[in-house]
This record gives structure tokens, C-alpha cells and sequence, in this order.
């Protein structure tokens, strides 16, 4: 009999004060969960005690953990300033660490300053249904008017400076409290938080960093790390930009398949490799998703899936799983047949979810909500089944 190769389902989870519990996860149907050590801080090691106390409370609850979810790569070491020689050091001791307990990928992102980014928290769908949202006026608004960020006004076209300026105008003043606090408050997963006074600091470090030199301090960063990964067994899977495109006047390098061909090229372990995340990628409607499959297929090491629908402005906002501009039949369709090429069940999760029924009445993360990510994870093993049993 021929081995089949799936996806391993799993779920992101942000440890024991996340309100979606182990056991929940499970029910989902999921055999493992993706996660990190939250509560260490950026650019510290991850001491081998506690990645084992995390390990044992999810399989506690019968699950695995071979996915983090991210290490995440400080500042000073994207800018190569401050104390980056330390934190690269620490950051590959943690490797070595959670390559000793088991971990087989290790996800990170190469974002300056902010991780993913979005304006609306609540962008309500016809449905009644919650889901996230991306508005250019909006993001306009708030680096025009009230981060007054120097000189953001090259950034943007005469449309789009106008677009803002009426969209400012017209919130409220606790709307614009929480269009800056959807910005720069964190959203779940990202390390870091800000005042407006901090985000000015920190997008000024990068006043002489354009892409190429961004690119260049990604690449020496992964010539010190992925030699190390390799001897330890760690897959590295970069999660690309999100959105993917420059925001606040920084660079942004792993955006589409051009920036990621010269990243592999560079360095060209396997070892060096992608979290193919289709909501981030699917922005763009320049990339072509099933290709990138196909053109990346022994470098991904890990799947989202999720798909946005976008506008006419480059507004966003992330649609049923498999609705919205991503192809998803497609995507799944390419990544199954990597898979029994390759011989590997990847490591898939339903990437964020609506917030919907019961839960619009509880306090969720945003995007991580337990029925939304339910419903998605429901629909992709439909579809990943369907795929599989009508032949490849
Ligand atoms: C958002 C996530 C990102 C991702 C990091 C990877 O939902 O996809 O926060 O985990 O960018 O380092």
C-alpha cells in the first residue's frame, strides 16, 4: 500500500493564559499545537527547563509540539546595532535548546519594528461575524496625522494623503485611541509593543536601512544561524511580510518570490526555509500562490493557510478560508503533491478565524478565536480530503 502524506493539523496556542485551552484544541481535532515561550523576553536564550515544562503541558493534554511559533529575531539584530553580536549568540543556543527537546521548526519573521499589522480588529462581515482588516486611509491616518512620522508624507500619493486626511477627520476620538492601538499595541504573537514616542525611536534606527541593506543583514544573520541549525536537526522557516509591502517608510524583505529566490540563493541550505503563510503572500495580487508552491516546494517547512479579499485601495480584510483572492484549491492541491514527493506531512494551521457565535461574546485574541479557527480548520481538511481521494 502506497503511504499517504497529509497535513499534521495543528493550532497556534499562546500558552496557559491563552482562552482557547489545550483540551480545546484538541477537540478541534488537531494532533499538535505550534507555540513559544512568550514570557522570555526578545533576544533572550530559551533555557532547555522551560521549553520542557512548556513540552509537558501540551502533551499533557495528548498533543505534540514540533512547531515554534516564533523565536523571535530582536531589533538589534535586524539593524546589526546595539547588542546584536549577544543576541545572535543567544539565538542560536536557544536552536541548539529546542533541538535537544524535540522541536523540529523554528518559525521567525524579518519584519523591522512592527509584526503584523492591522487597522480594523472588528471588521464586521454581513454574517454578524468579526473578522480582521488592513485600510490604507486608515493606516495613512495614523502616520500622518497622529505619529506625524517626518517626512510620511513621500510615502504616499496625492489620492491616498487625501483619502486619510478626510478618513481622520471624520473619527471619533475614541476611534482614533483604537486604530492606534490596534497598530501599535501588539497584536497577539508579535514581541513588542509601543507608545508613539518608542515607535519613533525604533523606526529611526532604520533611517539608513534600505531593503538591500536589510536583505544583506537577514542573509548574514542566517550565515551565523542556519550552519547551527543544520548540525542541531532545526528546520528554519521564515513567515513572510504582513502585509507584504513597506509600512512607515521601512523596508521589507520577504514580501514575494523574487526577495525569497535571492534570500535561498544566498543561502542555500534547505535548512533555510519558508512558514508559506497564504494570507500574507495573497495580498500581493502579483504573487502567484500555487506557483510558489511549486517553486519553493522543498523549502517549506510549515503552512498557514488563510485567504484575504482585497480592494481596489489595497484595503484587506480576511475572508472565509477558503473564499477571498487566495486560491486555495490550488495552494492545497500543490502542497499535497509536495508533500508525497517530498515524503513529509507538513505542519499546517487554519491561520486566524472569524470571530463568530459564542464567541462574540467573549474576550478572544484577536484572529485566534476557537470557533472561527474551528470552522476554518474544518473546511481545509474537507477540502485536503477531497483533493486526496478524487487523486492527485
Ligand atoms: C500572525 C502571525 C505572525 C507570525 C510571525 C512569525 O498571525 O502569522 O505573528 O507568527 O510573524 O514570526
Amino acid at each position: 500500500m502506497n503511504e499517504v502524506f497529509l497535513f499534521n493539523q495543528t493550532m497556534r496556542w499562546f500558552g496557559p493564559n491563552d482562552p482557547v485551552s489545550l483540551w480545546d484544541i484538541r477537540q478541534a481535532g488537531c494532533s499538535g499545537v505550534v507555540t513559544a515561550l512568550h514570557h522570555i523576553r526578545n533576544g533572550e536564550t530559551w533555557p532547555v527547563e522551560e521549553i520542557l515544562k512548556h513540552k509537558q503541558a501540551i502533551e499533557a493534554a495528548g498533543l505534540e509540539w514540533k512547531v515554534v511559533e516564533s523565536v523571535p529575531v530582536h531589533d538589534d539584530i535586524k539593524t546589526r546595532a546595539g547588542d546584536h553580536r549577544r543576541f545572535i549568540e543567544n539565538y542560536k543556543l536557544s536552536l541548539v535548546n529546542l533541538a535537544a527537546c524535540g522541536i523540529e521548526v523554528v518559525t521567525y519573521n524579518f519584519m523591522p519594528v512592527l509584526d503584523w499589522t492591522r487597522t480594523d480588529l472588528a471588521y464586521e462581515l454581513e454574517d454578524g461575524s468579526k473578522a480582521l482588516g488592513f485600510e490604507r486611509a486608515a493606516f495613512v491616518a495614523f502616520d500622518m496625522y497622529m505619529l506625524q512620522r517626518e517626512n510620511a508624507e513621500h510615502d504616499y500619493t496625492w489620492e491616498e494623503l487625501n483619502r486619510g486626511k478626510t478618513r481622520y477627520a471624520g473619527m471619533r476620538a475614541e476611534e482614533r485611541i483604537q486604530l492606534q492601538n490596534n497598530i501599535i499595541a501588539g497584536l497577539p504573537g508579535s514581541e513588542e509593543s509601543y507608545s508613539l514616542d518608542d515607535l519613533r525611536t525604533a523606526i529611526d534606527k532604520y533611517k539608513n536601512i534600505d531593503t538591500k541593506i536589510l536583505q544583506q543583514h537577514l542573509i548574514d544573520f542566517l550565515k551565523e544561524v542556519i550552519p547551527v541549525a543544520e548540525e542541531a536537526g532545526i528546520k528554519m522557516a521564515i513567515h513572510p511580510d504582513d502585509p507584504p509591502y513597506s509600512l512607515l517608510g521601512l523596508p521589507k524583505v520577504t514580501c514575494n518570490a523574487r526577495q525569497l529566490e535571492q534570500l535561498f540563493e544566498e543561502v542555500p541550505s534547505l535548512n533555510n526555509g519558508l512558514c508559506f503563510c497564504t494570507g500574507s503572500f495573497g495580498v500581493r495580487p502579483d504573487n502567484n500562490l500555487p506557483k510558489m508552491v511549486e517553486q519553493f516546494s522543498d523549502r517549506i517547512h510549515f503552512v498557514h493557510l488563510r485567504s484575504t479579499r482585497r480592494n481596489l485601495w489595497g484595503d484587506f480584510y480576511e475572508d472565509n478560508h477558503l473564499e477571498g483572492d487566495v486560491d486555495m484549491y490550488n495552494v492545497v492541491k500543490n502542497l499535497l503533491r509536495v508533500m508525497q514527493q517530498r515524503r513529509v506531512s507538513l505542519p499546517m494551521r487554519p491561520d486566524h478565524g472569524h470571530q463568530m457565535l459564542d464567541d462574540l461574546h467573549k474576550k478572544t485574541n484577536p484572529g485566534y478565536s476557537a470557533i472561527g479557527r474551528l470552522r476554518g480548520l474544518a473546511e481545509l481538511r474537507g477540502l485536503e480530503m477531497g483533493i486526496y481521494k478524487s487523486g492527485l
